[in-house]
């Protein structure tokens, strides 16, 4: 089982990636498993997941990261024992720091991890204007990150896409990027990629 954390802050566009994720690895025949930590808005979701054979656990009340960090570990498990995916992908709650997610589900007893990849997705029609709010979690979410997912590029001039770019190298980010859209399924398989499907 393998896992892939799909973090970012509120409304960057997670929920949208991970859908558009599901296509290639449906494709592959790939057993997958969503947990999303709040559906929120796109409740319809678990059921289009449903159609497709996917099953879902929609973790409310809380972000996965501490409220639910228990409930996280027994899901993973159960998983495990019961439907043993090839992938879980986790979207935890735009405020939860993804590294207490990794830490949470890496050496759980009972739980058989093979690896674990974080993307970490940034809204260029917003990133800008926020960056020097959400300074502190953009580092800490960039700190444990394998991707940057620079989604919504629809509304962002190329300047901008270079300067959040920048930004993010500013931030303490060496890895690589990929410039995204979630809504269309732009440059997705750059993400594809990066998890060798
Ligand atoms: N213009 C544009 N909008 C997008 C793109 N990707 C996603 N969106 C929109 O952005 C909004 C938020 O997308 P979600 O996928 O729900 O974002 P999220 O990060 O899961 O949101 P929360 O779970 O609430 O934190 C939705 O209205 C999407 O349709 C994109 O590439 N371009
Ligand atoms: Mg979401």
């Amino acid at each position: 089982m393998r896992l892939i954390i799909v973090a970012g802050l509120l409304g960057v566009g997670k929920t949208s990636v991970i859908m558009r994720m599901l296509d290639p690895m449906i494709a592959k025949g790939l057993k997958v498993v969503v947990i999303e930590n709040d559906f929120g808005a796109m409740g319809v979701d678990s059921e289009v997941l449903e159609k497709n054979g996917m099953k879902v656990r929609d973790l409310k009340g809380g972000c996965i990261c501490c409220t639910l960090q228990a409930g996280l570990v027994d899901d993973l498990r159960i998983l495990q024992t019961e439907y043993d995916p090839d992938y879980v992908i986790v979207e935890p709650s735009g405020i939860a720091d993804p590294e207490f997610v990794v830490r949470s589900v890496t050496d759980v007893d009972g739980i058989d991890i093979e690896g674990v990849f974080t993307a970490i997705v940034v809204d260029c029609e917003r990133f800008l204007k926020v960056k020097r709010m959400f300074e502190r979690p953009l580092r800490n979410q960039l700190k444990i990150a394998n991707l940057a997912l620079l989604n919504k590029i629809d509304t962002a001039s190329p300047d901008d896409l270079i300067a959040i770019e920048n930004d993010l190298r500013g931030f303490g980010y060496d890895g690589p990027t990929a410039r995204i859209r979630g809504d269309t399924g732009e440059g997705m398989e750059r993400f594809s990629e990066a998890l060798g499907l």
